[in-house]
């Protein structure tokens, strides 16, 4: 270890610990609109471009910046002398003079880290106004918004899709006072093989990179009177939406979701988890299927958009080896445009689907052609969790304070497995317990499957079956994901099925969930309480979901049937 001093206050950190880390461990916060260090997932940005944790350190002539200096032995730091605060306040000011400052109407209004610096180093004048570079905003995808303009160029977006993602879209474009950061050849990030996982959104400081915003269509067509408007809940917003309104992060709030969406005027509020349920059923048919049939093994999971728009581009010579159900989102429109429609006789075409996702990939998903039923989409709208939270907040919803309810129901019931969905491991843990019984045909008493659980980055179970073995693999982050994807190519995958979530920590890390700024506890917070809510519910499998087996007894028949097919099962191109 290493004793240090900062402002007087003596600190023992490891060896190779920065500045920024050791005054962090006694509570002395250092700005910095770069760093980025997202602890267990081994991401860090330590770019050290921004230059706003500047300090001041004994016997050195210059400042340095403490995100990037490693404490050494009896090192004496000053992070508050007035040349480091005067240094700090130019640096920002500097961007600022560079930067469009239209706040008051930004996306990231509120949430902006540049905003809150600037506020909090009391900013009210910029003292170097001067030219500023122009650029277009690229709204040329359904998913995300580009604003070069707003880009500081801490160039975290870069770390997490190059370092972390694997996808290899962002870098910096120009040079000096012009460069931003964006796709090569300023592309469009439509004609790039960006995935959407919104990864590079999640830990964008400024609005330089946010989700395409849908309120306002929600807003319409809950004002048209001839659509019949249904909105879907997926699994992880749950346990996430309480952080907007001030609530602890990993609070459950699946009734007051109800209760705010039939405030809001929706016509009928159901949850994604009834149609996770529904996957599962098509999922594990499916798996017993290829096992049983001397199908392609592995199995991979298919419900995250943003792993598939990745192993279509990254791995077009493996598309027969995912699972070809479509999402439960995609499930879920596709029973609501049929099913549903001819239960209450309503034309389909005057429905309107609206999913809460905690995804920016489930946007261009909704739109993907090749799942339209009779050239209509499965699902109209989606709306981010950041999204929804201001839509409640314009309507003054005091979120925390409503009373719960229930959903709708004949597409609103769901079991413990379904909630998992919204972390890591989640998917297959509850394809499990349903393949489990199907195969042995016995009662599976313990529903926990604790070696599926957790958050590294690559884990693997084996899990006794009858008197089978399934081999089974978990990835997230898309990089994690390609060296499973590797092995498969070179035919050394040994595994039975795999679930793959582009986000580290699947949906509860989504590139739509509220921003964590860099707090992993928050997502392991959001897990425990996936788990926690899981627990907590009567029935725990799928196939024990009454009203998704009264859904195949009275419309689709057999799972994986016909109809199943037609309706809940996809194909991929490259
Ligand atoms: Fe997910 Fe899924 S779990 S992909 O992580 O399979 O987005 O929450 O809705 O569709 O159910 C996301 C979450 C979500 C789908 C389900
Ligand atoms: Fe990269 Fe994902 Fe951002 Fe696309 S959305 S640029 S793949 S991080």
């Amino acid at each position: 270890t290493v004793k240090v001093t900062i402002n007087d206050m003596e600190v023992e950190v490891k060896k190779g610990t920065t500045i920024l880390e050791a005054a962090k461990k006694i509570d002395i916060q250092i700005p910095t609109l770069c760093y980025l260090n997202l602890e267990g997932f081994d991401i860090a940005n330590e770019k050290a471009s921004c230059r706003v944790c500047v300090v001041e350190v004994e016997g050195r002539p210059t400042l340095v910046p403490s995100c990037a200096e490693k404490v050494t032995e009896g090192m004496v730091i000053r992070t508050d002398s007035p040349q480091a605060v005067a240094a700090r306040r130019m640096n920002v000011e500097l961007l600022l003079s560079n930067h469009p400052k239209d706040c008051l109407t930004c996306r990231k209004n509120l949430n902006c880290e540049l905003q809150d610096l600037a506020q909090r180093l009391g900013v009210m004048e910029i003292s170097y106004e001067g030219e500023r570079m122009r650029y277009e905003v690229d709204q040329s995808s359904l998913s995300l918004v580009k604003d070069p303009e707003k880009c500081i160029m801490c160039r975290r977006c870069e770390t997490m899709c190059n370092e972390v993602q694997t996808c290899g879209i962002l870098s910096a474009v120009s040079r000096g006072f012009a460069s931003y950061v964006g796709p090569a050849f300023e592309l469009n990030m439509v004609d790039t093989s960006c995935t959407f996982c919104g990864q590079c959104v999640a830990v964008c400081p400024t609005g330089a990179l946010t989700e395409v915003n849908n309120v306002r269509n929600v807003v319409d067509a809950l004002n048209d009177p001839s659509k019949h408007v249904v909105a879907q809940v997926a699994p992880a917003i749950r346990v996430a939406i309480g952080e907007v309104f001030g609530m602890e992060p990993g609070s459950i709030t699946t009734g007051q979701l109800a209760t705010s969406l039939r405030r809001l005027g929706f016509d009928g509020v159901f949850d994604t988890n009834f149609a996770a349920d529904l996957t599962i059923l098509e999922e594990a048919s499916e798996l017993v299927h290829r096992l049983e049939h001397n199908g392609r093994l592995p199995i991979l999971t298919s419900c995250c958009p943003a792993w598939v728009r990745f192993f279509e581009h990254q791995f077009p010579d493996l598309l027969d080896v995912p699972s070809t159900c479509k999402s439960p989102q995609m499930m879920f429109g596709a029973i609501a445009k049929t099913y549903y429609a001819k239960k209450i006789g309503v034309d389909p075409k005057d429905i309107v689907v609206v999913s809460i996702m905690p995804c920016l990939a489930k946007k261009t998903e909704a739109a993907r052609e090749e799942m339209d039923i009779d050239q209509m989409h499965n699902v109209d709208l989606v709306l981010t969790t950041r999204e929804f939270g201001a839509m409640l907040k314009e309507a003054g919803t005091n979120f925390s304070k409503l009373p719960p309810s229930e959903f709708d129901n004949i597409l609103g019931e769901s079991t413990g497995a379904a909630v998992i969905f919204g972390t890591t491991g989640g998917v297959i843990e509850a394809a499990v317990r349903t393949a489990y019984e199907w195969v042995t045909g016995d009662e599976l008493e313990k529903v926990d499957f604790q070696q599926l659980r957790g958050l590294e980055g690559i884990r693997s179970a084996t899990v006794k079956v009858g008197s089978q073995y399934l081999h089974i693999g978990i990835a997230h982050g898309l990089g994690n994901a390609r060296k499973l994807l590797e092995d498969i190519r070179a035919g050394k995958s040994h595994y039975h099925a795999i679930e793959i979530m582009a986000c580290p920590g699947g949906c509860i890390g989504g590139g739509g969930q509220p921003y964590h700024h860099g707090d992993m506890e928050i997502l392991r917070k959001r897990q425990e309480a996936i788990y926690r809510e899981d627990a907590g519910m009567k029935v725990r499998k799928s196939h024990e979901n009454q009203e998704v087996l009264k859904l195949y007894e009275e419309f689709l028949g057999e799972p994986y049937g016909d109809r199943a097919h037609q309706l809940l099962h996809t194909h991929y191109s490259p």
